[in-house]
């Protein structure tokens, strides 16, 4: 699905997760643009995953917010602004600048995060600025800041591609780091690299894994205490560096020695069988180029610092950083979770990695030349919405993120939120669940989207991109930045606001990095405080730091700590005593099991992007909640069924997934539906969402929940050209389809009830039905001027009816008249293909098994003769899946 690349194409970066690949936009003048690779860039070198290949599909207006809004109504730019600042001002007048909060994106460009940065903690002064990274990365950026002095990423990709050993901790990377994975698997193939995946589920990544360690949630500091005391005891401690570089390994090694003092004591402590520990241990000793990638499996813990910590020290214990092949290496999430960092978007940085020392914050402060300069930490996500409930924060601007569906306890954050004297939300969606929660008074500002605006990225390896325009901005959109610095002229800060373009802004944030900065600081990107705009236009992606002081300030740097030097006033790394694992709650009569939550390979987050394609909406259709057989059985659930999950904060409910992929006791729920495209799949509400004592991040993988069967007497689809609303009281998801939308519905009516209700959107078209009401069968086809417009079926609550050859049916230009009669009896004549595997080229399961039943035994094989895997290859895990029992019966 490769697109011709026109003149007019643009480099850009994928705005999706933080492997920052580059992108070729090549605009097609209706606001839609071909989609592909760059060939050029060091990240992807011109591969795209699926949810990079569907980026085209994302671009259409549909909800788009197009004009400002001030409690319900459209006003204009200046009402809108007006309405935020006097606002602001008025509040913080009467209740202290303190009692105004931000709540910021990794989604956000560099610059749309150093002005809102800026105007906050210098000029509105308030600290209480905090962004979704506080529930993505800031566990790994205290655990960097312990063990390095600064948050640091000491290596790059080429690392991976180097590496003989590669441990993924806590990370599904063949789903959510596809293109990362791909360089894995090609290290594999080339240098034999080993691929050892620690998950208490096995997800596609560790299916590919050569050792999967299954552990119990929440017990990977005792693995990691056992490793560190089976290097010391092994003599794989490199004992020069530890003395030479590093301080605190004593008292890391005593403690890890009253956690896991042997491989049984580890074995007892995770879960895990001795065999398995023992081989782990000795891969990990033997090998020298080892890197450990970690992500929200060690983040997202109520210990995740600690996790962190338990990693990285077993790297310094080697020596095992800052070189070729080697490091811990802490894979980001969103596009620019590291640019967040580095203008200082958490609640406890303050710009350019400075922080609360008086030395620090008075820099800070001469260099904006800013009369209100914070002087100490503010709330942190969590800590930020309970002072919002309790009314200590009375004016909220949300911009890039969709907390009613992504913070813990969702529910009451939309409580909290009611309660606000003014909310503001900077979005893309005028029907974002965040955009339609209301307080005393609500502006929605409208936000330029990717494709429209301008400025950089970070990604994963601390490598600088640019994300360019390539579309016009729709509506009255406009760029992040552009909106605070009017509502900063407002405020009387007009001087310090006076931006006209992101190289204006990136040039300041440069020249900050740099600002007094002899080297004490990581984060120095001074090489790039004179780039001129044309020099901005045409920047290269770049590694930073890129000092002044350099040889060639614009050449910047791979690998960190290579001399052995770290950010510590001494200049030694940080060995760190970590508390022995804080295991999930033992489990209650109440709720008896532990869920776990995550993502899905096609879904992006809340879906107001990878939603609106029908390519990346085929693979997992519903929510749904995955479970072990044994689990199964006990609560009397099945696949395919409906399961009711219940918290202590609110419930949901979910289509079953019977897999022995998740350990028994364990549950495991994407986190992707929202109001918007489900009844009961708000799977966030549900979580409880325990902060990390040191980072603040809350815990989104292990909270206590219940089970039970619900059962539906009557299930359906309904295929249309546009969305329609689901009868009130229905369960329901939505999805796009191609060429239109889809409704996956369940319900207590029977067939009669189910037809009564939804006939009626039919008025004037030709409409074809089949019903059998008497076994709770319907089916209706819709035509108008011979065209189907939709299709509907139903079926008894057993099951849900398969849509796959409706949707075939509905999708084409033309309707034949084998396939009007099969709409109505469900009975096939084309071939169904099944559930989509491969996104890229729509092959579903059913076409993938028949080739491998006709012969084809390998990735490649089936490639060729279905064409499955062989664009984006983010199914080709999937793939070998499949592939795995023929050969096995083969080789028998
Ligand atoms: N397709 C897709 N890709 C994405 C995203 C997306 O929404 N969709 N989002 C991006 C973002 S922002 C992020 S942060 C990343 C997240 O990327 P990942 O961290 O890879 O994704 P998750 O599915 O959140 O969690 C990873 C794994 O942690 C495991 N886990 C749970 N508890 C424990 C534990 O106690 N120990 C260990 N070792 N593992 C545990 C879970 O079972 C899960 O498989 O993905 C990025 N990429
Ligand atoms: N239970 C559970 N919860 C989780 C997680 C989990 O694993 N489990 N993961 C957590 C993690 S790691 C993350 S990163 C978060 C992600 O959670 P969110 O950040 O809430 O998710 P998104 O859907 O990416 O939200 C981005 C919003 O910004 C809007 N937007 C897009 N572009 C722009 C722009 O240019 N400007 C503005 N102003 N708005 C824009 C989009 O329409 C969308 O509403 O979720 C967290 N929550
Ligand atoms: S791996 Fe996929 S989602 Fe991530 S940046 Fe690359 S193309 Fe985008
Ligand atoms: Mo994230």
């Amino acid at each position: 699905m490769t697109v011709p690349v026109s003149d007019a194409t643009v480099k850009t970066t994928c705005p999706y997760c933080g492997v920052g690949c580059g992108v070729l936009a090549s605009p097609d003048g209706q606001g839609g643009a071909g989609i592909a690779g760059d060939t050029e860039h060091p990240a992807n070198f011109g591969r795209l995953c699926s949810k990079g290949s569907a980026l085209g599909e994302t671009l259409g207006f549909e909800d788009r917010l197009l004009h400002p809004i001030v409690d319900g109504a459209r006003v204009t730019w200046e009402g809108a602004l007006g309405a935020v600042a006097g606002g602001l001002k008025r509040i913080a007048e009467q209740h202290g600048p303190d009692s105004v909060a931000f709540y910021l994106s990794g989604q956000l460009l560099t610059e749309d995060y150093y002005v809102a940065n800026k105007l906050a903690k210098g000029f509105l002064g308030t600290p209480h600025v905090d962004t979704n990274s506080r529930l993505c990365m800031s566990s790994a950026v205290a655990a960097h800041r312990r063990a390095f002095g600064s948050d640091t990423v000491p290596g790059c990709y080429e690392d991976l591609d180097e590496a003989d050993l590669l441990v993924l901790v806590g990370s599904n990377t063949a789903w959510c780091h596809p293109i990362l994975y791909r360089r894995m698997a090609d290290a594999k193939a080339k240098r034999g690299t080993t691929i050892v995946t620690i998950d208490p589920r096995r997800t596609q990544t560790g299916e590919e894994a050569d050792l999967h360690l299954g552990l119990k949630p929440g017990s990977d500091t005792a693995l990691f205490s056992g490793l560190l005391v089976h290097l010391a005891g092994q003599g794989a401690v490199d004992r020069a560096y530890v003395a030479e570089h590093t301080a605190g390994f004593d008292a890391a090694l005593e403690r890890a020695h009253t956690i896991a003092p042997t491989i049984a004591a580890t074995a007892a402590a995770t879960g895990l069988s001795e065999a398995d520990i023992g081989r782990f241990f000795a891969l990990f000793t033997r090998t020298r180029r080892v890197v450990t990638c970690f992500s929200q499996g060690v983040n997202q813990s109520a210990q995740g610092t600690d996790k962190g910590n338990a990693i990285i020290n077993c790297h310094l214990a080697t020596g095992r950083i800052g070189q070729p092949g080697m490091g811990p290496f802490s894979l980001t999430g969103q596009p620019n979770a590291m640019g967040g960092r580095e203008v200082g978007g958490l609640a406890n940085m303050l710009a350019a990695h400075m922080h609360f020392d008086n030395h620090e914050v008075d820099k800070v402060r001469r260099f904006w030349n800013a009369p209100n300069i914070i002087t100490g930490e503010g709330m942190k996500a969590v800590a930020m919405f309970e002072a919002i409930a309790r009314g200590k924060i009375k004016a909220l601007w949300v911009m890039g993120t969709n907390p009613l569906v992504s913070m813990p306890r969702a529910d009451a954050i939309r409580e909290a939120i009611a309660g606000l004297d003014l909310y503001v939300v900077s979005e893309v969606l005028a029907t974002s669940d965040t955009a339609r929660a209301t307080a005393r008074k609500t502006v929605l500002l409208p936000a330029l989207a990717w494709g429209e605006k301008d400025g950089t990225v970070t990604n994963s390896e601390r490598r600088i991109s640019r994300q360019r325009r390539f579309l016009k901005a729709p509506g009255e959109a406009r760029a992040d930045w552009a909106i605070m610095s009017d509502v900063a002229k407002r405020l009387g800060h007009g001087r310090s606001f006076a931006y006209t373009s992101a190289a204006q802004i990136f040039r300041e944030h440069a020249a900050l990095s740099a600002f007094e900065n002899e080297g004490t600081r990581d984060f120095d990107i001074g090489g790039l405080a004179d780039l001129s705009d044309r020099a901005y236009d045409a920047a290269a992606p770049v590694q930073w730091p890129l000092t002044k002081r350099g040889p060639d300030p614009r050449k910047g740097r791979a690998r960190m700590f290579a001399d052995g030097r770290f950010y510590t006033f001494d200049r030694r790394a940080r060995f760190v005593a970590v508390q022995p694992p804080a295991l999930a709650r033992p489990a209650t009569a109440e709720h008896p099991l532990i869920l776990n939550t995550g993502r899905v390979r096609d879904h992006w987050h809340t879906m107001t992007r990878t939603g609106k394609s029908q390519r990346l909406s085929a693979h997992r259709a519903v929510p749904f909640v995955e479970i072990h057989p044994d689990d199964a059985a006990c609560y009397g659930l099945t696949e395919g069924g409906f399961a009711r999950v219940t918290t202590a904060h609110a419930d949901a409910i979910l289509e079953v997934a019977v897999s022995d992929g998740v350990r028994p006791g364990n549950i495991f729920a994407p986190m992707h539906w929202s109001d918007m495209t489900a009844s009961n799949g708000r799977v966030v509400a549900l979580v409880r969402g325990v902060p990390d004592p040191v980072s603040g991040q809350p815990e989104l993988k292990a909270t206590p929940a219940a089970v039970e069967p619900v059962a539906y007497r009557s299930r359906g689809y309904l295929l249309t050209r546009s969305a329609l609303p689901a009868p009130t009281g229905w369960w329901w998801t939505r999805a796009t389809v191609q060429g239109g939308s889809g409704l996956i519905f369940a319900t207590q009516d029977g067939s009669r009830e189910v037809a009564l209700a939804l006939r009626g959107l039919f008025p004037a078209h030709e409409l074809a039905e089949y019903s059998d009401h008497a076994r709770g069968l319907y089916r209706l086809a819709a035509y108008r001027e011979g065209r189907l417009m939709a299709c509907l079926a139903v079926e008894t609550g057993e099951r849900r009816p398969d849509w796959e050859l409706a949707k075939q049916v509905f999708a084409a230009p033309e309707i034949e008249v084998a396939d009007r009669r099969s709409l109505l009896s469900g009975r096939t004549q084309t071939a169904s293909v099944g559930p989509v595997i491969c996104a890229c080229h729509g092959v579903g399961l059913d076409v993938i098994t028949a080739t491998i039943a006709a012969g084809a035994g390998s990735v490649e094989q089936v490639g060729a003769a279905c064409k499955a895997g062989t664009n984006c290859g983010s199914c080709i895990p999937e793939i070998r899946k499949l592939l795995a029992p023929a050969l096995a019966r083969d080789a028998a």
